[in-house]
């Protein structure tokens, strides 16, 4: 890769996800659930105030700790992202067939 060479939409894309991760994990492999916490309620907050009460929390993360270990691993966040951007991508063709586009 030239590194003088701007990053394409997706490579910058990417790398603000990685670096968000990075974060809030504090470089570590993965995300506690307080950490978790964190960085939902400041990236994604319309995904936790659906899921605002301690319990709904716990049930969000618990959807997302695949391996029940009591972290969010790089791999589980990536796959939370892949979920949220199927929605978008979901409400954006929603849109555009409301648009008659
Ligand atoms: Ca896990």
């Amino acid at each position: 890769m030239d590194p003088m060479r701007d990053p394409s939409a997706m490579e910058f894309s990417v790398a603000c996800i990685v670096g968000i991760f990075n974060r809030y994990s504090g470089g570590a492999e993965s995300l506690t659930k307080c950490q978790a916490k964190d960085l939902l309620k400041a990236e994604m907050p319309e995904l936790v105030e659906a899921a605002d009460s301690r319990e709904g929390f716990d049930a969000l993360f618990d959807s997302l700790d695949c391996n029940d270990d009591g972290k969010i691993c790089f791999p589980e966040f990536i796959q939370m992202v892949g979920f949220m951007a199927t929605a978008f991508n979901e409400m954006f063709i929603r849109m555009q067939q409301q648009c008659g586009k």
